[in-house]
């Protein structure tokens, strides 16, 4: 029997890619086809927002031309996979001519002409993109319209800011102005990064006017609040998306996987620490206060891992000569286990975080909300584990595709559950409440 094998992306399963599986099905018997992990149009320097591996994965198998499916999630493993699988032939498309040359030591490499005319990049550029409008004051919005270059099917068409200096990047095109209803005419959906106390109302205007929001946490100050945007963008059948980037920083994701796989036991206390010195004037900050800057991100991996029924809670604040909260700490007390973040904007520490369990621990080091590594650590340290994934965007760029497709399908597909927002709204309002707090 003579083995076949190809591989691709397969992104928006088209004439050309069928043509290609049928054309290396009639080199042999047996067709192998290696759909790539890795969803990077290599054309346009992009990922693509529009399939998850998944669904391009069920495309190709809908086709019924391929007897076996893999996935190819690594540099050089097609060289593993020919010597693996027993491959006679090796096929793809002519525009790879030349480049896989060096796989003619394991197997015959053979390059099938490229069906002229049709691309995923051109029934892409057909779709309409995502017209996007930046809301807020702050340069992070630098930041997110950079990212937005390297995402298909998004396009930032308007910035909303009461502080334009702050922007770097080209604006010529866009529409920028500090009237939030001049934003929403222009646009299909909004990314919100103004002060939290803004968001509910900026929100719900949104909503109310047929518009997506990817708003970074907290989506409102009260839990009541919260509730109240997701029910209206549920009704409207909009998506109503919390922005936090770590929550799409792939080691981080993979790190919840782990754990929650059993690796280091069962966890006993979480440590999350997340500080910044940034400089402010002395006066009352009109920014971000350091409790919105990085509560939700410190309690992100707490909220996911044990969950957002605690028992009790403890918050301490420290606020300065000039009423800025430089620094918080909350502990909190679930069943079996114990948490606690530190969290300040005017102090410093060490920006780790630390997950304890019966077997053994995983050590992030600073800064963790924007780490490509992590190691597990046992008592033995032969034992020890590190683990390395690339971080693209600090996690912002995965945040954006997993936007594009929330809006594209209709469905909530985020890495943040809507229980996980709440608790967050919920502590946010008990850290701003005076009764609740222990100020120092
Ligand atoms: N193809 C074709 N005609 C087209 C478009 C694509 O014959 N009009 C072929 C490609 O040459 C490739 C296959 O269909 O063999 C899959 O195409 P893509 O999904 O674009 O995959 P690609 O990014 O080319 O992946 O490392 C090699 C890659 O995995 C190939």
């Amino acid at each position: 029997m003579k083995k076949v094998i190809t591989y691709g992306t397969y992104d928006l399963l088209h004439y050309g890619h069928i043509r290609l599986l049928e054309r290396a099905k009639a080199l042999g018997d047996y067709l192998i086809v290696g759909v790539t992990a890795d969803d990077f149009d290599k054309t346009r320097g992009k990922i693509n927002g529009q399939q998850s591996l998944m669904e391009r994965i069920e495309a190709v198998r809908a086709t019924g031309i391929a007897d076996e499916i893999l996935i190819e999630e690594y540099e050089g493993q097609k060289i593993d996979d020919i010597r693996r699988l027993g491959v006679d032939i090796f096929t793809v498309g002519s525009d790879w001519m030349g480049y896989f040359d060096y796989l003619k030591e394991y197997c015959e490499v053979v390059y099938l002409p490229r069906t002229e005319g049709i691309s995923s990049s051109e029934i892409r550029s057909d779709k309409r993109d995502i017209k996007l409008g930046l809301v807020g004051d702050s340069s992070f919005l630098n930041k997110v319209y950079r990212e937005t270059l390297f995402v298909n099917g998004i396009k930032v068409v308007g910035v909303c800011t009461g502080n334009k200096e702050v922007l770097v990047f080209n604006t010529g095109g866009l529409n920028v102005t500090d009237n939030f209803n001049n934003i929403l005419n222009c646009c299909d959906a909004l990314y919100i990064r103004s002060i939290p106390l803004y968001h509910y109302k900026e929100i719900k205007t949104a909503l109310e006017n047929g518009k997506h929001v990817l708003c970074e946490s907290p989506i409102a100050l009260t839990k009541e609040q919260t509730i109240e945007l997701m029910e209206l963008a549920k009704h409207k059948g909009l998506i109503l998306m919390e922005a936090i980037k770590t929550a799409y920083a792939t080691a981080f994701s993979r790190l919840l996987l782990l754990v929650k796989a059993g690796k280091i036991g069962e966890i006993i206390s979480i440590d999350s620490i997340c500080t910044s010195l940034k400089k402010f004037d002395g006066r009352l900050r009109t920014d971000w206060e350091g409790i919105y800057e990085w509560g939700p991100t410190a309690l992100l991996p707490i909220l996911q891992l044990l969950g957002t029924k605690y028992k009790s809670h403890n918050i301490i604040c420290h606020i300065d000569d000039m009423g800025n909260n430089v620094f918080t700490k909350i502990d909190f007390v679930f069943d079996h286990s114990v948490a606690s973040i530190k969290i300040g904007d005017g102090i410093k520490s060490e920006g780790e975080l630390i997950i304890s369990g019966t077997k053994g621990y995983i050590y992030v080091p600073a800064p963790w909300w924007k780490t490509d590594y992590f190691e597990i650590r046992y008592e033995n340290p032969a034992n020890n584990k590190r683990y390395f994934y690339q971080l693209d965007g600090e996690g912002i760029r995965n945040e954006l595709v997993a936007f594009c497709r929330a809006v594209e399908s209709g469905k909530e597909i985020t890495n943040i559950n809507s229980s996980v927002s709440l608790a967050i709204s919920d502590l946010m309002s008990d850290c701003g409440n005076k009764d609740k707090v222990v100020v120092i």
